[in-house]
């Protein structure tokens, strides 16, 4: 069975709606981050660089990445259309999951939820970092969704559901819940992301109420 390790309300939502739009059948592990189980040798037995996502395949193999954990999914899951056919709506999928992976997430909202990577002296007032900290991460997520609403043209970020739309889709959630401003378009997005059927599955199975 595929072994699914994940946090409610983290980046790992968005692959928790994509195993769920695959119908798969897999076992969820909670990873508590607070609590640092990321750093134990048991979890880094199955991933080494101590994040969330993993999924751990039928035949052992880790796969530690958002992106490497979606485009499998897409892969062998062919008749759920989780990719475009199209190689240009294709790489634009790619460019949007990267952007939020990458971008808003890695770039931005870390910058929020664990300030502490970033300090650069210890003797420096904390709060005062957190402050800069915040204030570059609002100007890191605005810019990314600033160039979202450009590309976003209907209610996915392509014609139909992929694989971006789940990354898009947590990273618009935090943004929900951090009071972070989001254009109309990525407004709109959420929206209708919410009105699936399995993401509304997802958010009650997490926790949320929405
Ligand atoms: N680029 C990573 C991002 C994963 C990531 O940073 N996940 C966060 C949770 S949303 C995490 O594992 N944090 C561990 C920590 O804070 O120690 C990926 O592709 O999966």
């Amino acid at each position: 069975m595929l072994n699914f390790y994940m946090a409610p309300g983290s980046c790992t939502t968005g692959i928790h709606i994509l195993l769920e739009e695959c119908e798969l059948i897999f076992s969820a592990n909670i990873v508590n981050l607070p609590k640092g189980d990321q750093h134990t040798e048991q979890y880094r037995a199955i991933n080494p660089r101590g994040t969330i996502p993993t999924l751990v395949l039928d035949d052992g193999t880790s796969l530690t990445s958002f992106e490497s954990i979606a485009w499998w999914l897409a892969q062998t899951n062919p008749a759920k259309k989780l990719l475009p056919e199209n190689l240009n709506e294709q790489l634009k999928v790619m460019e949007i999951m990267n952007l939020c992976v990458h971008t808003l997430h890695g770039s931005g909202f870390t910058r929020i939820f664990t300030p502490e990577k970033y300090f650069l002296n210890d003797q420096i007032n904390t709060d005062e970092q957190k402050i800069i900290l915040k204030n570059q991460a609002e100007k890191i997520i605005s810019e990314g969704f600033a160039y979202l609403a450009k590309t976003i043209k209907g209610p996915f970020v392509t014609e139909q559901f992929s694989i971006a739309d789940a990354a898009l889709f947590y990273v618009e959630f935090w943004a929900d819940r951090t009071n972070i401003e989001m254009p109309q378009q990525c407004i709109s997005h959420y929206e209708n992301m919410k009105q699936r059927p399995v993401v509304k599955q997802v958010l009650l199975e997490e926790g949320y109420r929405i």
